[in-house]
């Protein structure tokens, strides 16, 4: 049954599970909705790095941060559909492109992210954008030129949003993801642990992220990757079993969603991988690099699929 009126308190109780009872659950309700045994790749490319504007605590592209991430110039619609190629060739079913600005503005740079998008779909790809808030109107012509999905996350919960970004509120995070589904675009929407934030925090975003009705068709979970210069890089890292609850109890309370290990895969071992994929996750990362920050390598990535007979999915993994 797919409910939009999770509480806090449900969503604890699942979360805080015995970790046995909670696999469990999560992995029933994994076999009912999807083909167990696949993964699906994505490939992230930055294609305008750096220079944001937002102050988002954990980002290594803000500009009120110093970090060895400078502001860069805006790639090529040439550029994004030769790696777009290299993607597809390596296996990847799903694109995303992912641009350091707080808003999209109407005029040449999203001209090009137009026909950026155009040409990832010509490749037969999945064709995701993340690009900071949207207008209902750009999210149609996003749409017109053929995207699948856009990525906008709620992070954590509307109480730690504020310590973590004070340049934009939730309800504008909230109005984007409206004006996206509004267009008929796919919602990928997620969040990350490891901030600082508490066990509440972890399960109340899941809460809102469950609210959104449809829910989003992907769910990103994302570990802190901690760059130096960012106000969080000391913060202590998550224990791995932490990642796998909070990815068990997304695949319980949004059983249709993919849930994707995102971020923070370079800092798991093979098991703890795998064991989040046993758990709900659907999809990871594939590729050196995620957009600023490494990610393990595709051999790496190639092997541990393998040792465990999971396969590259064809495309969204969803059965019924
Ligand atoms: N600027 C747009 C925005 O913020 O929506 C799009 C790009 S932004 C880099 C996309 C997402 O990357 C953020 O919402 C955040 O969840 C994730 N992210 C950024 N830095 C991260 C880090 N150091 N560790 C984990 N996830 C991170
Ligand atoms: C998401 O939730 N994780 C990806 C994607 N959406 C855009 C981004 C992770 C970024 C990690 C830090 C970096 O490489 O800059
Ligand atoms: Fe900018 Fe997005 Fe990074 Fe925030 S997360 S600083 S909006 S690039």
């Amino acid at each position: 049954m797919v409910r939009h009126d999770w509480t806090l308190a449900e969503a604890r109780a699942i979360h805080d599970a015995p970790l046995f009872e909670l696999i469990d659950r999560a992995r029933a309700v994994h076999l009912e909705h999807h083909r167990a045994a696949e993964v699906q790749l994505c490939t992230l490319l930055s294609v305008k790095t750096g220079g944001c504007p937002e102050d988002c605590a954990y980002c290594p592209q803000s500009s009120h941060h110093e970090t060895s991430v400078g502001a860069e110039r805006m790639l090529d619609e040439g550029e994004v559909l030769r790696a777009a190629a290299r993607a597809k060739e390596a296996g990847s079913t799903r694109f995303c492109m992912g641009a350091a600005w707080r808003e999209v503005k109407d005029g040449p740079a999203f001209d090009r992210v137009i026909a950026m998008v155009k040409g990832v779909k010509s490749l037969g790809l999945e064709a995701c954008c993340t690009l900071g808030m949207l207008t209902e109107d750009q999210a149609r012509r996003l749409k017109e030129a053929g995207l699948d999905a856009y990525n906008h996350n709620l992070d954590t919960s509307r109480e730690a949003y504020r310590s973590i970004i004070s340049t934009r509120t939730y309800d504008e995070r909230l109005t984007t993801l409206r004006n996206v589904r509004k267009a008929g675009i796919t919602v990928c929407s997620g969040g990350i642990i490891g901030m600082g934030e508490s066990i509440d925090d972890r399960c109340q975003m899941l809460v809102e992220l469950a609210r959104l009705d449809p829910h989003p068709e992907s769910v990103p979970v994302n570990a802190l990757v901690r760059v130096a210069g960012t106000p969080l890089e000391a913060v202590p890292p998550i224990d791995p079993l932490e990642l796998v609850r909070m990815i068990a109890t997304a695949r319980l309370m949004m059983p249709r969603s993919m849930v994707r290990l995102s971020a923070g895969r370079t800092e798991l071992s093979r098991e703890a991988q795998l064991f989040c994929m046993y758990a709900g996750a659907n999809s990871i990362f594939y590729g050196d690099r995620l957009l600023t920050t490494p990610n393990p390598d595709k051999d790496d990535d190639r092997d541990l699929l393998a040792s465990a007979g999971v396969t590259a999915a064809p495309s969204a993994s969803l059965t019924s």
